[in-house]
């Protein structure tokens, strides 16, 4: 049977850890949704239209790859893809205690989801949405950091990126 997992996030905006997640999980599952959710803790700057195009101009061309966005609990929203987990990626340790809590509280919430956690490829250790938004929104370039598709965006929204 088709093994899918689902990679929710809020995306705000897609960057390469990401990108590198999403690849590495293919090797393991046949098909990843990336699932745009509403993290009630974070104030967002790219609208949910801006995301999602972010997102699926970055992964055009592979099949296995598709994107959305779903309102209310994640678990509702992953058994109702046919998927039987969720996929999270894992920074440094920083990470871990809110990861561990969401993890623990999704399998309170269904008993037919699992976790899978990647730990991040090396090189985007550093790498967040947060760090990103503010290095362009100070006129930094993440060149390296975000898809292609993703600095045109970030450089027509923040015309003052230099190289
Ligand atoms: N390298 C590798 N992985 C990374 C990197 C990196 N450099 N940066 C981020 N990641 C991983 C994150 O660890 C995460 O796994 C994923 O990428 C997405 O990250 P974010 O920051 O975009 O996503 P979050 O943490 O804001 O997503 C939170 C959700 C939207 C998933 C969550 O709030 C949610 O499930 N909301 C719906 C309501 C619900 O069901 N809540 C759960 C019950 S409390």
């Amino acid at each position: 049977c088709e093994k899918i997992a689902v990679y929710p996030g809020t995306f705000d905006p897609f960057h390469n850890g990401h990108l590198e997640i999403i690849r590495r999980a293919l090797c393991t599952f046949d098909r990843v949704i990336v699932a745009l959710g509403i993290n009630p803790e974070k104030e967002i700057v790219f609208t949910l239209e801006e995301r999602l195009d972010m997102i699926r101009n970055s992964v055009q061309g592979d099949p296995r790859i598709s994107c959305e966005a779903f309102d209310g609990l994640l678990v509702r929203y992953t058994e109702s893809t046919g998927a039987h987990a969720i996929i999270r990626g894992l920074r440094a340790v920083s990470d871990f205690e809110y990861e561990f809590q969401l993890a623990l509280m999704n399998r309170k919430l269904s008993r037919k989801i699992e976790t899978f956690f990647l730990m991040t490829a090396h090189r985007y250790l550093y790498v967040s949405s947060r760090i990103i938004k503010a290095t362009v929104m100070a006129g930094g370039s993440p060149e390296g950091l975000v898809p292609d598709y993703v600095l045109n965006v970030l450089k027509k929204k923040f015309p003052n990126i230099r190289n």
